[in-house]
């Protein structure tokens, strides 16, 4: 069932030079569907990896504290929980994780300007797609792997029958799978549409993962959920024969599910009907400091931006210019638009009245950062849950 359609997009990561406006986007209609049996959320037009990722991909993990900080608290509770000798990172990005292990820890990273960040910091890193192919070489190379870890990639891989099959091929008897990506259950609550672009083909929640690897012979026995990314969980897996006990938060995650209803189509119906008002009520914001004449612009040239300015009609009339630290984005134009991206300095907003959240999901950080401006009275703008001004 297609309940949401958020109209023509751009890839979402694929900034435009300045200099060239002529170069040309491919555009799809980016139409979201539930599936009543398997529970599972997904994009309609599904691209390949080789489309989306490739070695000028412009994300870079490392560039917010909130991320470097997840990812070293994890690496931290790995090494002090499970008696690991060998760990296998899929999507390793810039090292932000992987750099905090020793021995035989490898990364898989198929854009290429972002796995030369991660050899840089010493990390083995391979860079490839995530297919059964490499999983066969891998195995080769370094046998079995006790820890496997993958976060926000897993969901951006069209074919998860590979994705899973691959992982079986080199996850040890006894070993550990650990998946971190947006819980639609958040996502849903929170109103963020913006979790849906080209490269997150399916947003996950318990009840659709725990069916998808029950083919797999895999069940989940523990899930956190954390604050990162506007709401992410973290699934803990091992084989279906594993000792392993299933913990209480897989029946209290469950529960909060069903209890929310996101079994049934109704949820997603209306959510597709509060997006639509999300908006008009966007746009009116932007209208009316538009004819104010204020100066707005963008913090944080995200990916989610992108569905949102491209699904709202938002325009360099509405934005003047996004703000990002980024090197890869800055001077460039976010996807679909004609709003371009400046680098971001500590001065930055000294003479900004309004800055559009488009990195709402590190809110706190950002405010933390930019306090003695939201002193002297420069306010946000946010989507989510409803648009509105924040100061706070
Ligand atoms: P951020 C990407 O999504 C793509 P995006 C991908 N599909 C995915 O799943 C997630 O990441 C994990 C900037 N920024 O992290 C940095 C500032 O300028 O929400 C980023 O460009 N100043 C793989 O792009 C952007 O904002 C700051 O102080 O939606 C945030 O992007 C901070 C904190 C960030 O992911």
């Amino acid at each position: 069932m297609i309940f949401l359609d958020l109209g023509y997009q751009p890839l979402a990561n694929r900034y435009k030079s300045l200099t060239s406006k002529k170069e040309k986007e491919i555009k799809y209609k980016l139409l979201i569907n539930f599936d009543p049996k398997s529970k599972l959320v997904s994009i309609k037009r599904k691209f390949s990896s080789n489309i989306m990722f490739d070695n000028s991909y412009p994300y870079r993990s490392s560039m917010s504290k909130t991320m470097v900080e997840n990812f070293k608290t994890l690496a931290l509770k790995i090494k002090k929980k499970f008696n690991h000798k060998k760990i296998l990172e899929i999507g390793c990005n810039d090292g932000a994780f992987l750099k905090h292990f020793n021995g035989i820890a490898v990364g898989i990273e198929p854009c290429g300007n972002i796995a030369k960040l991660a050899k840089k910091k010493k990390i083995e890193v391979i860079s490839d797609y995530w297919t059964k192919k490499l999983a066969k070489k891998i195995k080769l190379k370094y046998g079995l792997f006790d820890i496997i870890y993958s976060a926000n990639t897993l969901t951006h891989i069209k074919n998860l029958n590979e994705v899973f099959k691959s992982i079986n091929l080199v996850l040890h008897q006894n070993g550990v799978l650990i998946i971190e990506d947006p819980s639609l259950l958040e996502c849903i609550k929170k109103n963020t549409y913006d979790q849906f672009y080209n490269e997150h083909i399916y947003v996950f929640s318990l009840l659709s993962l725990s069916k998808i690897l029950k083919k797999f012979n895999l069940r989940i026995f523990k899930l956190d959920n954390l604050d990162v990314h506007g709401g992410s969980n973290r699934y803990y897996i091992c084989r279906n024969n594993s000792k392993i006990k299933t913990h209480s938060s897989i029946k209290k995650n469950l529960i909060k599910e069903l209890k929310f209803s996101l079994d049934k189509q109704k949820t997603y119906r209306k959510f597709g009907s509060r997006v639509k008002k999300s908006k008009k009520l966007l746009l009116d914001i932007f209208e009316k400091l538009r004819i104010k004449k204020s100066k707005v612009i963008g913090y944080g040239a995200s990916a989610k931006a992108v569905t949102i300015l491209n699904y709202c009609g938002i325009t360099n009339k509405h934005i003047e210019y996004f703000l990002d630290i980024t090197p890869e984005k800055q001077n460039k134009i976010l996807p679909g638009t004609n709003i371009s991206i400046k680098k971001y300095t500590s001065k930055s907003l000294a003479d900004i009245d309004y800055a559009f959240l488009g990195a709402w999901n590190f809110k706190n950080e950002i405010f933390k950062k930019e306090n003695k401006y939201l002193k002297k009275g420069c306010k946000f703008i946010t989507h989510a849950p409803i648009p509105k001004i924040v100061q706070k």
